[in-house]
């Protein structure tokens, strides 16, 4: 097999949750620039998602559907195989976050955050492997952080759901890796989205916001990441060019988990 059929995805059925902005779009994103055809799903309307969908050029089918709702999921996959054909390739991205100092953090808040960062994948990924293991091979990357290995003030119920993401990546991978199915992890950095950007807000004398000069000065690139940073991990880890690679949490955090941070002038 030659380098570039190696990367490609053509002729793949790919599921992105929460692929309506942010990582998920710029996944879609690529995997259709790789060959694939693009499926995902939001917990609300589709009128905006298929909107900048149809002006990036991809005829993605787009599905409303709560991840952490079984009936739905398994009804949106029977929709999907009907409608599209049999996922190949799925992508847990769907995800929230919730910043409260753990002491002021109700139950039912954590519990929610666990709920669709965590429980939505098992739930997501149960109901797409009996079709990979008919079909024979499978590929699931389950969209991590680099707060699978580092917590940080305020964000106690991401923080537990990401790292427990990892080691469900890390299970599904042990459990079904002997039926082809490889199941690895995108560890993004800090990567500017929408999810993040009340972190970036410029200060009312428009200098930068001091957990921005802490993020740049704590990565070696010194710089935040963008989501088409994201883009190539993630074909490497929908193609055949990952086929052995199994468990895996791939970082791309532009080498932050690697450094103790620049020293401050
Ligand atoms: C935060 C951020 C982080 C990043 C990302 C890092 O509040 O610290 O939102 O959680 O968004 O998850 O990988």
């Amino acid at each position: 097999m030659n380098m570039t059929d190696i990367f490609s995805l053509k002729g793949k059925i790919a599921w992105i949750t929460g692929g309506s902005y942010g990582i998920g779009f710029a996944i879609s994103q690529a995997y259709h620039e790789a060959g694939a055809t693009v499926v995902y799903n939001c917990r609300s309307a589709l009128d905006a998602s298929q909107k900048a969908y149809k002006a990036a050029g991809i005829p993605a089918h787009g599905y409303v559907c709560d991840v952490t709702d079984e009936n739905a999921v398994n009804e949106t996959l029977a929709n999907i195989e009907k409608e599209v054909g049999a996922v190949d390739i799925l992508v847990n991205n769907a995800g929230i976050i919730k910043r409260i100092p753990m002491v002021e953090m109700s139950a039912a808040d954590f519990r929610q955050v666990i709920d669709i960062d965590l429980t939505g994948a098992f739930i997501v990924s149960k109901a797409v492997i009996p079709g990979m293991l008919k079909k024979g091979a499978g590929k699931i990357i389950n969209i991590c952080s680099m707060m699978s290995e580092l917590g940080r003030e305020t964000i106690s119920a991401y923080t537990a759901a990401k790292g427990g993401l990892k080691m469900l990546t890390k299970n599904i991978a042990s459990e079904y890796g002997e039926f082809n199915i490889q199941c690895n992890g995108i560890g993004p950095g800090y990567i500017e989205t929408p999810q993040n950007a009340v972190l970036r807000e410029r200060q009312a004398d428009g200098s930068r916001h001091p957990f921005d000069n802490f993020i740049v000065a704590k990565t070696p690139a010194a710089r935040w990441g963008i989501t088409d940073d994201l883009k190539g991990p993630a074909v490497f880890l929908a193609s055949r060019a990952s086929d052995f690679v199994n468990g895996h949490i791939l970082y791309v955090d532009g080498g932050i988990l690697a450094y103790i941070g620049k020293q401050p002038k």
